[in-house]
């Protein structure tokens, strides 16, 4: 059997056509997900049903031939493995108890307990593996330490991040000791993953773009290279893409600092700046801006082009710069795809 595309790329080959997905392809903007979120009742009973999370998982690949899935779960159903309270406010997004102190982080579960919260997240991937086109890749994936810190200590999500970025002010130690909690949890959940199927896995960190000088070292760099390493001593050859948004300069080297094989970027940089920067040290990922998949037309046309176009000379998986939004237009989806395979 040829390999998959997706691992071809993830590899360093370059395609004649990208391989693409998309985040959030498994979204609010498809009605045959809204229709399985609602027999779920609620969003989180959604992630721990494993047929309902594989079904939506198989939605857009069914819809759309998409070269890979990525699992349906949340990067926040770790931090309830480790002891917190997660609960969804509809219509606003997540809410957790918080983790301010010394004292509550030392009292958060240890990683080698989380599996039990967890276990039905493998089991979604053990169907997926299972049910999955042959040529389709299945991506697992976990929060990166400090976006999943920043919805532990503040208790919900920020729009700048403000209570991580006070606790780690206050009390350094304390704040390195969260990151360094996630950073064994995570390496577990994702090992688990892998165990249970998962043939790539994706690090989101989401607000790593707030994270500045030796603070993006210390909280976004260092734990993905520890997550990498350990993945990998673990499972020889695993593929891994790493996604610090709206890193700017922080993209520079990051594949390499980290270990990862792919790094993922979002649409505030250019292609032609990420060619020449990024993707001379292997694979890109991205980076469409989203709200192409809302407007639509020529111009999105145009836009899926130059994108192709900038990254045709090196190892690349299209994908957006982030999440499709629920407002986009499914129509346009298909197009992008039939676009990117040379329409
Ligand atoms: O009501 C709904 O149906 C909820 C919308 C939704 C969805 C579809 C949420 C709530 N999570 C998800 C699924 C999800 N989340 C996936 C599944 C796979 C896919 O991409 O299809 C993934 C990979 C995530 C990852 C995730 N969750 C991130 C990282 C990526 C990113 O978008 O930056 C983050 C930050 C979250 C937290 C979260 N979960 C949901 C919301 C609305 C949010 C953001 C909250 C906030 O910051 O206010």
């Amino acid at each position: 059997m040829t390999e998959k595309t997706i691992l071809r790329a993830l590899k360093g080959e370059v395609l004649p056509t990208p391989p693409i997905w998309m985040m959030r392809q498994a979204g609010r903007y498809l009605p045959e997900y809204r229709a399985t979120r609602a027999q779920a009742g609620d969003f989180l009973s959604l992630c721990y049903t494993p047929d309902l999370a594989a079904e939506v998982t198989l939605q857009p690949i069914r819809r759309y031939g998409f070269d890979a899935a990525i699992l349906f779960a949340d990067i926040l159903l770790i931090c309830q493995a480790l002891g917190a309270k997660l609960w969804f406010e509809t219509g606003e997004g997540p809410r957790l108890s918080t983790v301010t102190s010394a004292a509550e982080i030392a009292a958060l579960k240890p990683a080698d307990a989380i599996h039990d919260t967890l276990a039905p997240v493998y089991e979604t991937v053990r169907i997926l593996s299972r049910e999955l086109p042959k040529e389709t890749t299945l991506i697992g994936f976990a929060g990166a330490p400090w976006t999943v810190a920043t919805y532990m200590v503040a208790g919900r999500g920020t729009p700048d991040q403000g209570p991580a970025h006070a606790l780690k002010a206050a009390d350094r130690a304390a704040f390195a000791a969260l990151i360094d909690r996630l950073t064994d949890a995570t390496i577990d959940y994702l090992s688990m993953q892998v165990q249970a199927g998962a043939e790539v896995v994706k690090l989101f960190d989401s607000w790593a773009g707030s994270l500045k000088g030796q603070d993006f070292t210390d909280f976004a760099v260092a734990p993905a290279a520890r997550i990498i390493a350990e993945l990998k001593a673990r499972h020889p050859g695993l593929p891994v893409i790493a996604f610090p948004r709206e890193a700017g300069q922080g993209y520079v080297g990051f594949a390499k600092a980290t270990g990862a094989d792919c790094v993922a970027l979002d649409n505030s940089v250019s292609p032609e700046w990420a060619a020449a920067h990024v993707q001379v040290d292997g694979c890109v990922q991205g980076n469409l801006a989203p709200g192409y998949m809302v407007t639509g037309g020529a111009e999105m046309d145009e836009a899926i082009r130059h994108v192709v176009r900038a990254f045709s000379k090196g190892p690349h998986i299209f994908n957006l710069g982030h999440g499709i939004t629920p407002d986009a237009d499914p129509a346009n989806v298909a197009r992008m795809i039939e676009v990117v395979r040379g329409g």
